[in-house]
């Protein structure tokens, strides 16, 4: 196996670019790839301060890596959401990469800060764990954007993230939802711009330039996402990428290029009016005087006596082997 770039000894064969690479021309693929995002996007300045969402896996951490080495002026934000175990080890890989390149990182607990955690938010408020723990953590990094001064919020996302959620909306055609399936979403009404920049890059070209680059990061799943609908359409779009390597990349970036601007009347025309929530300040769509769904959430998980992450897992197994004899009946 020879490098497309220089003929040496290939670490990693990449299929959809019908290509080999070395490690040094690998990393200058993926440098390449993150450039040209920011470029066709218009994601980032060389004199923006960024805020990336880091949570210890290997894509927030690859980008944050990957800002610092293009020259890019990048903090980090973590949010510890108290799932059990996993939190605090990826707590621990977040701050060692952070110490270790002497990178700042802010951290905000969810239970020292809030005092809530996942788990007990998801009983509290009946909603799925994801739910409670998409919002917290979008309230979150929305908030320390704006307080922090920063110009933008990138993160994580990769190709296989982006092609799998818009295979679920397009298998709803979900048509606002797709409209605003976009890479950038621009700063309005309050909230920070943000940015995915490794919409370029597949799951598994991040897990290689961690190893390329000496990054340690948590290797398992969150333990909640087990049930994650995504996780299935992930899967069947890898069998499809088997198949017929270079599909993920054309049915997502096919859709930027030529559906996106197909729908983006329909992303324009979206709700416009947010008023401050009247706890905490933050923008809100609910009508004048009225409180934001992260402080409603607050209030409740905060009240409720802390649940564990065992109950919450305990519950959905048993909800799926209830599923399944129904299923079987
Ligand atoms: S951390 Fe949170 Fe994810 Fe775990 S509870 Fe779901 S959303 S799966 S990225
Ligand atoms: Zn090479
Ligand atoms: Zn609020």
């Amino acid at each position: 196996m020879k490098c497309r770039t220089c003929r040496g000894p290939a670490i990693i064969d990449l299929p959809r670019h019908n290509a080999n690479f070395c490690a040094e021309h690998f990393l200058q693929m993926c440098r390449r790839q993150v450039e040209k995002a920011i470029h066709d996007h218009q994601m980032l300045n060389k004199t923006d301060r960024i805020l990336v969402a880091v949570s210890g896996g290997k894509d927030s951490l690859a980008v944050w890596d990957m800002l610092i080495d293009l020259g890019y002026q990048a903090d980090g934000l973590y949010v510890a959401l108290g799932i059990g175990e996993y939190s605090e080890e990826s707590r621990g890989y977040t701050e060692r990469f952070a110490d270790e390149r002497g990178l700042k990182l802010t951290v905000v607990s969810l239970r020292d800060d809030y005092g809530y955690d996942i788990p007990t938010a998801s009983r509290a408020t009946g909603r799925v764990p994801c739910s409670a723990c998409g919002m917290s953590k979008r309230h979150l990094f929305d908030k320390a954007a704006i307080d922090g001064g920063y110009d933008v919020v990138v993160t994580g996302h990769n190709l296989d993230d982006e092609a799998a959620v818009l295979f679920g909306n397009a298998l709803r055609w979900d048509v606002e939802y797709l409209a605003r399936q976009l890479p950038v979403l621009p700063s309005r009404h309050g909230f920070p711009k943000k940015v995915k920049p490794l919409i370029r890059l597949s799951e598994r070209e991040m897990a290689a330039w961690c190893v390329v680059r000496g990054i340690d990061y948590i290797v398992d799943e969150c333990p909640i996402a087990a049930g994650n609908k995504h996780i299935g359409f992930k899967e069947a779009l890898n069998v499809l990428e088997e198949k017929s390597p270079g599909t993920k990349a054309s049915y997502y970036l096919g859709f930027l290029d030529r559906m996106a601007p197909v729908l983006a009347g329909i992303a324009a025309s979206g709700a416009d009016s947010v008023t401050p929530c009247t706890r905490c300040g933050a923008p809100t769509g609910g009508e004048e005087g009225s409180v934001c769904a992260f402080c409603r959430l607050v209030e409740r998980s905060a009240a409720h006596e802390p649940v564990s992450v065992e109950l919450i897992l305990k519950k959905s197994r048993s909800q799926k082997r209830a599923q399944s004899e129904v299923a079987q009946s």
